[in-house]
């Protein structure tokens, strides 16, 4: 087949009887790599349709689309000269260009031909994602949306970098912005326990999105609070759903508290917090997601369950600096124009007061462990959080209790890299 394609580019004519032969050759290779990937994904299921690690799957997927691409890459080549026209071959086209840009090509195709096989939503991770947004949360819930091996169902909301009021207004504003018409479940307003909570408005600006403070209202929040939704949709989705925690666990310890039987029914709780093999970040002990509601974190990570933790000990090796900023709104004017906007007060934050010329992709790493574990050297531990005194907040491993994965190494480069390619590929 190579040899016929190369062929026909020797004897390149741009009449349109060639253009119509090249236009029925590409969907002819298409439709076979169609065929192939089927196969494939179907060879790969379970015969009682347990689905396989997304993440072995998604990387034999990709090697095999990358198998094809060169034979694409020849078709697309010859289709420019020939000017063929097909939607097929536009849908490929989108692939080669972000080739080309050095872009996974798969990226972001939620439909079309690699779609299908690496990001067939129907197959993809079922997602929740606990949040406050945020700065790097609307950073993780763009990487979410993006990603097409996750599927993501919902949001729910907590008090943390803003008031819990202002983390749902601007979940649905980020969504809307994305174009995704998704729930948002509004959660806790307070600590577990506590009668008032002060937002740290230098991290995040005073509304939560930096110098944006007049985010208008849009749409309204799912009829239930946060807590019983996620119940409901553990149920709903029992032993398929993960859920990504990227504020402090107070609705995920609601959650337990209301169903015991909550984190059995999820496939994995992936956590943003934490810091249990080096310093925290809002005290010498203690990560911030944790140290505001320490009593909530104390009792998700001392429950049984599949649960990982992603902390500082990782999250602060993938800093993403202004000029990726920049290249992101470059490549994807609407969703990386906002976050580069955003982003400019988180990152004054980390250049006055760490010293830092970048942000830690703090929120967006958990993310990414959930269908990535293995960008990530994990050790599995219990841990105990401090629930008072002056290291409240602290996670340290011991040896008794409940096991956790704890992220303790990444491959930095590969996480960024990904967050690039996946967020770039949206409008
Ligand atoms: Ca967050």
């Amino acid at each position: 087949m190579t040899g016929h394609i190369e062929k026909r580019h020797d004897e390149v004519d741009t009449g349109p009887k060639h253009r119509v032969q090249a236009a029925k050759a590409f969907d002819h290779v298409f439709f076979g790599l169609r065929h192939d990937l089927d196969a494939f994904e179907d060879d790969h299921h379970d015969k009682d349709g347990a689905q396989h690690q997304n993440d072995v799957l998604g990387d034999q997927a990709k090697d095999l689309v990358f198998g094809h691409m060169l034979l694409l890459k020849l078709l697309v080549y010859n289709g420019i000269h020939l000017g063929v026209e097909s939607p097929i071959f536009k849908t490929g086209m989108r692939g080669m260009a972000r080739l080309a840009r050095g872009i996974d090509p798969c990226a972001g195709t939620q439909r079309g031909w690699c779609g299908r096989v690496y990001g067939r939503k129907g197959r993809a991770m079922k997602l929740i994602i606990d949040t406050d947004p945020g700065i790097d949360d609307a950073m993780a819930i763009a990487y979410a949306h993006a990603a097409p091996d996750i599927d993501l169902l919902g949001l729910t909301t907590v008090f943390g970098n803003t008031h819990v009021a202002q983390s749902s207004r601007n979940a649905r504003y980020l969504l809307n912005l994305l174009g995704a018409e998704l729930p948002v479940a509004t959660g806790a307003a307070l600590p577990y326990g506590a009668e008032t909570y002060l937002p740290s408005a230098y991290v995040h600006g005073d509304e939560g999105f930096g110098h944006f403070t007049d985010v208008p209202q849009i749409g309204a929040d799912h009829h239930l609070p946060a807590a019983e939704y996620l119940v409901e949709m553990a149920r709903a989705h029992r032993g398929e759903l993960s859920v990504c925690a990227i504020g402090p666990l107070t609705n995920i310890a609601d959650a337990i508290r209301l169903d015991p039987e909550f984190l059995g029914n999820l496939a994995q709780l992936v956590i943003m917090g934490g810091a249990v093999y080096c310093p925290g970040n809002i005290t010498a002990h203690a990560e911030a997601n944790i140290y505001h509601d320490a009593q909530s974190a104390a009792e998700v990570l001392g429950a049984e369950g599949n649960i990982v933790l992603v902390g500082l000990d990782v999250t602060l090796q993938t800093l993403y600096q202004a000029q990726d900023f920049a290249a992101l709104a470059q490549a994807s004017k609407t969703t990386g124009g906002f976050l580069q906007d955003i982003s400019r007060f988180y990152l004054e934050f980390y250049q006055n007061v760490a010293g830092e010329e970048g942000c830690g992709l703090h929120d967006s790493t958990a993310v990414i462990a959930c269908t990535h574990p293995h960008l990530f050297e994990m050790v599995e531990t219990g841990l105990r959080v401090e629930v008072k005194g002056d290291a409240v907040g602290a996670t340290r491993a011991v040896d008794i209790g409940a096991k956790v994965r704890v992220c303790r190494g990444i491959d930095s480069p590969a996480v960024v890299d990904l967050f690039t390619a996946q967020v770039a590929s949206l409008p």
